[in-house]
């Protein structure tokens, strides 16, 4: 996810101001907090070589943007959990049984095992799955020896999270837009809640925002914390954001609040969007979401006559059966009302010109195209693989100066669920080995039991981790990986923004711990494709890609705060949008090409299902852990001992539950034991499952992989058929029907 608040043009070139003077024997680092993937600013405070205190950064822009996982993050990362060397798995997989081996030794068995997998399967039975989030980034390593090597088969959390919404924005206009907060006059969340320990840069910039009297609608079923300080706020039900959008469209359509002129000159399609949008009068809208007719009015009005307004990115329709449409609405939605690439909009930044992006790094041109059309899941669900982005080659050069350009690395990945099929046997081919880098990989995508038989149908599994986590526990190698305290880092925005934001390195790794940088350079040398990462060092490789802008890495460093291209708005005029046409595609001349509707449609949900009477979702971010990690932390885990879910007061009656009961979760794809927690601000009928649950403290391996088998919310998600998105082939984790079952007071 994107970087820090204040990116346009006010920080452009921000330096870094003298820092306070230490008090003796403390030095400090301008560090970025990677504890979650907004990349805080922030100052490490370092006594004797290790880092005492994380605070938040001296400069202006970016005070007060930290949280309790940053804070922490010092305790966390010298938490006596953490791996520290290389192991070896010993017994069967997943018994628990390791051996301490050297780096040099691990890294010659598994080149030796990688080749032979590829010898005999060819290499695309080889996958990676990883999240930038966590590492920072894996530098685009990852794929440039993959694309070398001749795998398509990259996935990543990122097929949930941001990634998808690039690929998919990108159909409209060609880019995935950044929100100029410190212009807008509207903040839009579609079920988003940044909160003071979620995301804070953003909630400090919607925090700016309302105190200047800027206005703020925020769309979701429970009362979240944004939804009470909302001007508007929408009770949709879950998972209708698709629907609901049609609404808006309706009304701004009908009272002509579009930019006229914008999408006379600027788009294509609008009459058949416009005869889409007829089908959706408001009083289908209400009865589909739940919201007034009224109220769906007044927001559609505000959002477009109050503008510029932004919707910011959102997870929540990055995780819905109507994923596709969603998204091309939120597109869609700003391009009519005018809003794309103006000051206080959406702001289509491109690459910075100096400095080699990530995609550049990437060097997706040398994978050939028949490697290229084995990436699993293409042929169904191409919207962010090769085939699905491929139209958008020439336009990317032709506006963007690169024909890859990978955007917060969703751009050209293969489909997490076709890969786990394929790895548990039941796809066109196999895939035999897995590196898993920085992502748990067994809880982070749906339908957990297939990912389980997946990881147990591997010759070989790599995880680079700070913890044995249950997909390490899977593993026949689990390699100790650097924290964001212990490496140096330089932020690209995800290749979502052309701002570069650095960070020192604070302290020395302990034990044997090694950057994403390191493992893959040691990668490349043992498929004796040295060459490949030819650069000695991290800082070397970052001297190389800033060398256009004449500066060294650790000058960088110690210059600048953040550095931004100037920002330029309206740059189409000049160039065009990046899509086939050039211009902002409300029709998608690619999802026709690729046999999809070419507007967004509705698909509603499935029948009620009476065995599974209550709905769920996934969601709901906890301020101690960041996705599946943290809870190994004690003084994360005493705030946040257990998972929750959260129901209404009168749903709690009708079930017969009280505070603080155990009960288990039931859905036609799996279960979890949980923890009940009334809340008032849940809606009647609707539960919240937290995402990522596991236990670090109790019984490694297969049993129940330290309670990832009990606790999981990946358990309850199915991937098929009606809880399946077709474009992109990414779950429904928003509205799951779903059934609770008490458990005798002994099992509690
Ligand atoms: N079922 C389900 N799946 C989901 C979601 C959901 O709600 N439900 N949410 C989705 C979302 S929004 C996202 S963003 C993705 C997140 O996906 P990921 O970002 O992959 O997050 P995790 O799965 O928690 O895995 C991150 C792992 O990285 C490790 N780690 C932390 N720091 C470092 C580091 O510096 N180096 C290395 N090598 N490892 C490190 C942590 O210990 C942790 O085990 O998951 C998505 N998947
Ligand atoms: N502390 C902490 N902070 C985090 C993270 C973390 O793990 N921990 N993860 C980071 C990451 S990777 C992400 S993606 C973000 C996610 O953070 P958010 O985008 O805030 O997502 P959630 O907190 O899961 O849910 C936000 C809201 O969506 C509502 N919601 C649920 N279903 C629907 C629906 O169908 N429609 C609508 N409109 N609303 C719905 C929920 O009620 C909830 O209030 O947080 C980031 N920040
Ligand atoms: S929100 Fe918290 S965890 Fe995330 S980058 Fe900022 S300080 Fe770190
Ligand atoms: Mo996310």
């Amino acid at each position: 996810m994107p970087g820090s608040p204040s990116i346009m043009p006010s920080a452009v070139g921000s330096r870094s101001l003298p820092r306070a003077h230490p008090r003796p024997g403390v030095e400090t680092r301008k560090a970025l907090c990677a504890s979650c993937d907004i990349a805080c600013s922030v100052v490490t405070e370092v006594q004797k070589g290790r880092v005492t205190r994380v605070r938040s950064s001296d400069n202006p822009l970016f005070k007060d943007n930290i949280c309790v996982k940053g804070i922490t993050a010092p305790k966390n990362f010298a938490n006596p959990e953490r791996v520290l060397y290389p192991q070896r798995r010993v017994g069967e997989r997943g018994s628990g049984q390791w051996q301490r081996v050297s780096w040099e030794e691990a890294m010659a068995d598994i080149g030796a095992r990688l080749k032979t997998i590829i010898a005999q399967h060819g290499p695309e039975a080889w996958a990676v799955s990883t999240s930038q989030w966590n590492t920072g980034t894996d530098h685009g390593l990852g794929r440039r020896i993959m694309n070398h090597i001749g795998s398509p088969n990259w996935i990543s959390g990122v097929a949930l999270c941001a990634g998808n919404t690039a690929a998919v924005n990108r159909l409209t206009y060609g880019w995935f837009p950044w929100p100029d907060y410190d212009n807008t006059h509207c903040i839009v969340l579609f079920g988003h809640n940044p909160g003071r320990n979620s995301w804070v840069p953003i909630y400090n910039q919607i925090q700016r925002v309302k105190a200047r009297g800027g206005k703020l609608i925020v769309l979701d079923p429970r009362k979240s914390e944004c939804a009470a300080m909302a001007d508007l706020w929408l009770p949709l039900k879950v998972g209708t954001d698709t629907a609901m959008m049609m609404g808006w469209l309706k009304v701004i359509l009908d009272e002509r609040l579009y930019d006229e002129d914008f999408v006379a000159r600027w788009t294509i399609g609008f009459e058949d969007l416009r005869r889409r949008v007829d089908e959706f009068p408001l009083s289908r809208v209400a009865q589909i979401t739940g919201v007034s007719a009224e109220l769906i009015a007044k927001a559609a009005r505000l959002y477009a006559s109050q503008g510029p307004s932004v919707i910011p990115w959102t997870p929540i329709t990055d995780q819905q059966r109507n994923s596709t449409s969603g998204i091309r609405l939120h597109s869609i939605l700003r391009a009519v009302c005018g809003y794309l690439d103006v000051p206080g909009g959406e702001a289509l930044m491109g690459f910075h010109p100096d400095i080699v992006p990530e995609s550049a790094v990437e060097m997706h041109e040398v994978l050939p195209e028949a490697q290229k059309a084995k990436q699993l899941g293409a042929d169904q669900h191409p919207v962010f693989t090769y085939r699905g982005q491929a139209a958008l080659r020439e336009p990317l050069r032709r506006v963007w100066g690169h024909e890859y350009a990978n955007q917060a690395t969703g751009c050209y990945m293969a489909n997490p669920s076709a890969v786990f099929r394929a790895m548990a046997g039941q796809g066109p081919y196999p895939v035999k080995a897995l590196f898993s880098i920085g992502n748990n990989t067994l809880l982070g995508f749906a339908n957990m039991p297939l990912i389980l038989k997946a990881l147990l149908n591997q010759e070989l599994i790599v995880v680079q981790e700070h913890v044995m986590t249950p997909t390490a526990q899977l593993a026949d190698y689990v390699l100790p990986g650097d924290s964001w305290l212990e490496r140096p880092w330089m932020f690209d925005g995800y290749g979502w923004l052309s701002l570069y934001k650095p960070s020192q390195k604070s302290m020395e790794p302990p034990g044997e711990c090694k950057s994403t940088f390191e493992f893959w350079k040691l990668v490349a040398g043992a498929l004796d494709r040295p060459e490949l990462v030819p650069w000695p060092t991290l800082e070397a490789f970052y001297d190389w890609r800033l060398k256009g802008l004449g500066v060294a890495f650790e000058t960088f460093a110690s210059v600048y705060e953040v550095h931004a291209d100037k920002l330029e708005f309206r740059k189409y005029e000049k160039t065009g949008f990046a899509t086939p046409s050039g211009k902002v595609e409300l029709r998608s001349s690619i999802l026709e090409s690729l046999g999809f509707d070419p507007l967004p449609y509705w698909r509603e949900d499935p029948p009620p299902d009476p065995e599974y009477p209550l709905m769920m979702f996934t969601g709901v971010r906890e301020a101690e852990y960041f996705q599946t990690g943290g809870r190994h932390v004690p003084e994360l885990r005493a705030r946040k001992p257990e998972p929750q879910l959260f129901i209404s007061p009168a749903t709690a009656r009708a079930q017969e539950l009280q505070e603080g009961q155990w009960v288990v979760v039931e859905t036609r794809t799996g279960r979890v034991d949980i923890q009940v927690s009334i809340r008032d601000t849940m809606p009647d009928n609707l539960v919240r499952i937290p995402h990522g649950w596991w236990k670090p403290e109790t019984a490694q391996g297969l049993g129940t992989l330290s309670g990832a088998l009990q606790y999981a919310d990946a358990q309850l998600c199915g991937d098929e058929g009606d809880y399946l998105d077709h474009e992109q082939g990414i779950p429904h984790l928003k509205g799951l029907p779903c059934r609770i079952v008490k458990k005798p007071e002994a099992l509690a």
